[in-house]
């Protein structure tokens, strides 16, 4: 699972990957092309790990991680279309960011005149919606020479696919994006093929000034009621500042972040978000030895989870020890939860939630 970072170039598209994965990619003033994609770990900041050593002081912490994929614009983007050489790159993502340049900088050029993210933000989703449409027209005609030497048996199938495709393309000409599209069950499997761009869970990030940090939650507030659209979420953030603010030691970072005055680190909530975005969720355990979050898709049953922490114990489970992390915190201790009742038994087929503070029973 991993979430692409895409935009026109000289966005900050880098500056940002370096922020969330701690990284030292090339950021870059003039230069734009030749660039390949970097590709990062971020971890996921978890307060309920901290909150979990407390009360069992393990040796360990293991935070969950995100994957990026920091893709880079051809220097015509707008003219060649969105991804160009790295729409495959684009297509095995399983959401996106577009970063969208909010901060004045007379060194960096625009592609465009004036600074306007929300103008930006509207441009690059019709890009999605556009290479969306050039894929499923190539479809389309591929379809129609198919028909031609198809047999009886075959032929069904194709013209559904027609079908579908046509449904798709019209509601894309009237720009609405894939995932705002209320598609059939049976476009499913297309789709999961198609891999579609407009289909995929999108955060718009706007990259603002270093004067406009302290004004962070007035302008994600003003994104949020401006991009309010199934499936997109939006983050503002400085990636200048947040680049820096990584490369600095935990303690100089914490101080720093003070005397900015900002609440949560937008940083922080990017990550989130993109785990959220990935449909992803955490079940945890802990120990003496290590406190960990694992990483599991949303909706899935204990004994597969089971199997991210090690294949005997999906193979031999018997059944799963379970509290909710609240539960715990409130209740203080294991023993207490098992007299409250939140401690309890699951058996394989129950659906995992997100916070789950788990311990596997199993034989092998
Ligand atoms: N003033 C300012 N400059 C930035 C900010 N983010 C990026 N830049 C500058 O913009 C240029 C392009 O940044 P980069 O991350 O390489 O953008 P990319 O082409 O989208 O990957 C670099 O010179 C950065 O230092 C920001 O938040 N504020
Ligand atoms: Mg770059």
């Amino acid at each position: 699972m991993a979430i692409g970072i895409f935009g026109l170039p000289r966005t900050g598209k880098t500056s940002i990957f370096n922020a969330v994965t701690r990284g030292h990619a090339d950021t870059a003033t003039f230069r734009t092309s030749g660039a390949q994609p970097n590709i990062g770990v971020a971890k996921v900041p978890d307060i309920r790990l901290d909150k979990l050593a407390e009360l069992s002081k393990p040796k360990k912490l293991t935070a969950a991680e995100v994957e990026y994929i920091d893709i880079p614009a051809s220097p015509d983007a707008m003219a060649k279309g969105i991804g160009g050489e790295f729409l495959n790159v684009l297509q095995r993502c399983d959401a996106l960011i577009v970063v969208c340049r909010s901060f004045e900088n007379t060194a960096v050029a625009h592609v465009e005149d004036t600074i306007d993210p929300y103008r930006d933000a509207e441009s690059l989703e019709m890009e999605l919606m556009f290479s969306d449409l050039a894929l499923l027209e190539r479809r389309e005609h591929r379809i129609g020479t198919q028909l031609r030497s198809a047999k009886v048996s075959e032929r069904d199938a194709l013209a559904k696919e027609q079908i579908i495709i046509a449904k798709i393309k019209e509601q894309l000409e009237a720009e609405v994006p894939v995932r705002e599209q209320n598609l059939s069950a049976e476009a499913a499997p297309l789709l999961e093929n198609f891999q579609l761009l407009s289909g995929k869970p999108l955060m718009v990030v706007f990259n603002i000034d270093e004067e406009s940090v302290e004004r962070t939650t007035e302008i994600e507030a003003e994104m949020a009621a401006r991009i309010d659209k199934p499936q997109v979420s939006t983050v503002a953030l400085c990636g200048k500042l947040e680049m820096e603010l990584a490369g600095m030691d935990p303690e100089e970072e914490l101080e720093f972040r003070e005397s900015l005055g900002v609440g949560e680190p937008s940083l922080d909530r990017m990550i989130r978000v993109s785990y959220d975005l990935l449909g992803l969720i955490s079940f945890l355990t802990t120990g003496p030895d290590e406190t960990r979050a694992w990483t599991i898709r949303k909706g899935i049953s204990a004994v597969d989870a089971a199997a991210k922490i090690h294949s005997d114990i999906q193979r031999g489970f018997i059944r799963a020890e379970i509290v909710g992390y609240e539960d715990l915190i409130r209740a203080g201790s294991i023993a207490e939860a098992r007299k409250e009742g939140t401690f309890r038994t699951e058996g394989k087929s129950y659906t995992m939630q997100d916070g789950d503070v788990v311990n596997f029973l199993f034989n092998v």
